[in-house]
């Protein structure tokens, strides 16, 4: 049984809290809570750590009858000056809603924090709890190390990994042990609810809801959710049967003990913060595994309202980095050309990662990209051409915002990408900038084409080569952008960019960078 609720603490049963500070002391609480968290630690003080929380599951992921025996497991939750109520409330999660025969052990690690209730006083709490260890890192060593100092001391069959402000609602790891005691190497994660930063309500996602998997944007590298099709969803006997997910968010999942470290754990030349979830997932599925999103399964996280890694961006760039390098093949040319920074970056020494990937017999990034993840745009490896758009008439050079409500136009050519960064696909397609997600296109005004140019979000475009319903642009004679829609060309005018019919002139010349006509 778990212990009761502090009585009258507010938000049991997952419920926000109505709490706003009124006194002066209250608000300078509330506002050092925020700057050190970036999240409301004032309000989460006050929820009790053993708070209800509401088990709105599915009622067959209530009755379902699990798969036995399930592997005891390991649950590793890595912290870095964690707030003293989310992570007493993540621990008190863990051991209130698993059933004690499945739980091997908690294991915290400390990521070296310097904040005094990580210290002595959280040694004494956890020395009343069963099976609660601490373990310490004498030296900051980041999430990824930090997870495998972990693992080093885990005894359990199974790994499960939680962040350190988590919520495991009832049933949270039953669903995930049953795919892993089928298949040990199944990789399952759950549905992760948010828990709000500011009032700490539990938004309980439901099945019935719009499913969500993981995802990767090609270019930046950031993990991005997919919801999922109907077509895959059909494809399920159940509502509630798994679903195949690309990569995880990479905070909470489970993984068998053995099989993560046949697979080369984790990737300890990567530091502090990022990437290390898109790096397993490739390593996952390219080397013969399945990352699952497990339905029944829930966990939630508190979402901050701001990453406070700022400073750490470098770490983040050089981390997908080393990834790039070992998985991507050919496509990390594709980051490479749109984030030149990535070039400066010395990745360091990748010789055991590749090592491993030979090792492992794994698959290329191409079959991934067809067979796991192959309903995104993968933009094209060698584009016509890519960079700064010039005109001939006046040098100045085509630029447009994210915002496809501003018709792009002329202006003077600045030489740093972003809004003057155009790719010229083989598919014809002008694609704006960084993410590629606007084309340059005719404008219809009050429904009647025009000449006009605008950009809009480009016509979907798979990797299995589907043919694009995108108007397309054909370069002709290396400068001259032909519409053969409107059978005109690409020309600037006084009053701005039309497709007009097609001339010898330098208006309607341009000076495409790093063409490649092969
Ligand atoms: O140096 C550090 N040392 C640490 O121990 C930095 C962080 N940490 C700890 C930290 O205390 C926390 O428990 O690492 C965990 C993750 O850091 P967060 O919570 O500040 O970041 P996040 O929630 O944005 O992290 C997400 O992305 C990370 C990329 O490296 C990790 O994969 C996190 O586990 C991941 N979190 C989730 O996936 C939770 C689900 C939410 C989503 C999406
Ligand atoms: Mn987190």
């Amino acid at each position: 049984m778990p212990p009761p609720a502090d009585p009258g603490a507010p938000g049991e049963e997952g419920k926000e809290v109505e709490l706003r500070p009124g006194t002066p002391e209250e608000t300078e609480a509330y506002e050092l809570g925020l700057k050190q968290h970036s999240f409301n630690e004032w309000a989460s003080s006050k929820i009790s750590v053993h708070r209800s929380l509401l088990d709105l599951r599915h009622e067959l992921c209530i009755e379902k009858k699990y798969y036995r025996p399930l592997p005891q497991t390991s649950v590793i939750i890595i912290f870095y000056n964690e707030a003293w109520s989310t992570l007493l409330r993540t621990v008190h999660s863990v051991l209130e809603r698993t059933p004690s025969e499945l739980l091997r052990e908690v294991i915290l690690v400390d990521d070296c924090s310097d904040f005094d209730h990580l210290q002595a006083p959280l040694d004494e709490y956890v020395s009343h709890l069963p099976e609660v260890r601490v373990i310490r890192s004498p030296t900051r060593q980041g999430l990824i190390r930090a997870r495998l100092l972990g693992v080093k001391h885990a005894r359990g069959e199974v790994l499960a990994f939680l962040d350190s402000h988590c919520e495991c609602m009832e049933g949270w790891l039953e669903p995930l042990l049953e795919r892993i005691a089928l298949n040990h190497t199944t990789v399952p994660w759950p549905v992760i609810d948010m828990i709000r930063w500011d009032n700490f309500a539990y938004l309980f996602h439901g099945v019935k809801g719009t499913l969500m998997v993981g995802g990767v944007d090609l270019v930046d590298l950031k993990f991005d959710w997919h919801i999922v099709r109907q077509i895959e969803l059909n494809k399920r006997k159940s509502i509630i049967d798994p679903i195949k997910s690309p990569t995880m968010p990479g905070g909470v999942f489970a993984i068998d003990k053995k099989y993560f470290e046949h697979l080369g754990a984790y990737d300890d030349g990567m530091e502090i913060w990022g990437g290390e979830n898109i790096e397993i997932s490739f390593r996952i599925w390219q080397c013969g595994g399945t990352i699952e999103l497990v339905p029944c399964a829930h966990v939630g996280h508190v979402f901050r309202v701001t990453s406070p890694y700022h400073a750490s961006v470098d770490k983040w760039t050089r981390n997908n980095k080393r990834m790039a390098e070992v998985w991507m093949d050919d496509y990390k040319s594709v980051v490479y050309r749109r984030h030149p920074e990535y070039l400066k970056i010395d990745a360091g020494d990748l010789t055991s990662r590749k090592i491993l990937r030979k090792a492992l017999h794994c698959r290329d990034f191409s079959w991934y990209l067809q067979n796991v993840y192959s309903n995104v745009y993968v933009p094209d490896l060698r584009p016509v051409a890519h960079g700064q758009i010039q005109n001939k008439e006046n040098h100045r050079c085509l630029d447009a915002t994210s915002d496809p409500k501003e018709p792009p136009r002329l202006v003077d050519c600045h030489g740093h990408g972003g809004s003057q960064y155009w790719e010229l696909t083989r598919a014809g397609e002008v694609r704006l900038g960084v993410e590629g997600k606007l084309c340059l296109q005719t404008a219809v005004i009050k429904k009647v084409p025009s000449t006009d140019i605008i950009t809009k979000t480009c016509a979907h475009r798979f990797a299995n080569d589907q043919p694009s319903k995108q108007e397309r642009w054909v370069l002709q004679n290396s400068t001259v952008l032909y519409h053969p829609m409107t059978d005109r060309c690409l020309e600037e005018t006084e009053s701005g960019l039309v497709v007009a019919p097609c001339e010898d002139v330098n208006r309607q010349r341009w000076l495409l960078q790093n063409l490649d006509l092969s």
